[in-house]
């Protein structure tokens, strides 16, 4: 951190104390900043070379064959694609994603923190997931201290299931199952119901907002990273037939208060399902 850095515990790319503290930081990443703090996301180009892009393929569709291969809860599953997780446990080149050293850099830049991997999602094709945002998923004390890295490992278009984004959306109010007046859920079956309900409130917020939704094009080898808070999701698939290999990563960030499942909690209460970021961190 810079020396008279004005200093909150909030990220400081999403504080209002965003503009103050331009002048105590280094140019580097000012322009990804500055798009950030408005749109809440950023594209950015990884240089990973096409040798690489075609093994963490390789070893992607390896996983998907494998047996026993570990996956996102069905809930998450919006059509027969596998939504693999821990891949990183199998393939270096998973791992290595995780860890690529443009991404932490610039999310040290962004949050003043150190960012922790938490999981990697490996994707063969779409996922037709509706808009959502992760951190009804991750949550953190101070707030916000999440984001995602989605990595295109082929290219994503209109056709494919590209990532679709709501620009500015990371200022919206954050949602917690407290405010729909729901019980804390106690298993997953439970969870399912009120993550419908939440996603259908998402729905409404965006027909009665008219807001625009975004799709973006990526090459293979960018990355888009996205605030705790942004609305996004999968593109309808229109092609079937096509692929889209890519890999998501999630982050915490280091020295925070705790970090909690918001799922099994119920904010209004003060009660949070407490998740331990040593276990959860990619070594
Ligand atoms: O890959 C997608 O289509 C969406 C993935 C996503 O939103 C997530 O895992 O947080
Ligand atoms: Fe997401």
């Amino acid at each position: 951190m810079q020396k008279n850095f004005l200093n909150l515990n909030v990220p400081w790319v999403e504080s209002e104390l965003f503009e103050y503290n331009i002048k105590y930081k280094k140019k580097k990443y000012l322009e990804y900043a500055k798009k950030y703090n408005k749109d809440g996301y950023v594209v950015v180009d990884l240089k990973i070379s096409k040798k690489d892009l075609e093994k963490t393929i390789q070893d992607i569709s390896a996983l998907a064959n494998a047996e026993g291969v570990k996956k996102n809860p069905k809930i998450y599953h919006y059509n027969k694609n596998p939504r693999i997780v821990e891949g990183y446990k199998k393939f270096k080149s998973i791992k290595n994603l995780c860890k690529n050293k443009k991404i932490i850099d610039l999310l040290k830049y962004f949050y003043e923190k150190k960012p922790i991997p938490i999981n990697s999602i490996n994707f063969i094709r779409g996922t037709d997931q509706p808009l959502h945002s992760d951190y009804i998923h991750f949550s953190s004390m101070p707030h916000k201290y999440l984001c995602a890295a989605w990595i295109a490992l082929e290219k994503t278009d209109d056709r494919n299931g590209a990532i679709v984004v709501v620009p500015g959306s990371h200022k919206f109010n954050l949602i917690d199952y407290s405010l729909f007046k729901l019980k804390t859920p106690t298993s997953m079956q439970e969870l399912s119901k009120f993550y419908k309900i939440y996603e259908n409130y998402v729905s409404k917020l965006i027909k009665s907002k008219k807001i625009k939704i975004k799709t973006l094009k990526l090459k293979p080898g960018q990355a888009v990273i996205w605030a705790a808070n942004l609305l996004h999701g999968g593109k309808k698939i229109i092609d079937q037939s096509r692929t889209r290999f890519s890999q998501v990563v999630h982050y915490h960030f280091d020295k925070c208060d705790f970090v909690y499942n918001p799922g099994f909690s119920n904010i209004s209460k003060g009660q949070f399902a407490l998740r331990d970021l040593k276990k959860l961190k990619i070594n």
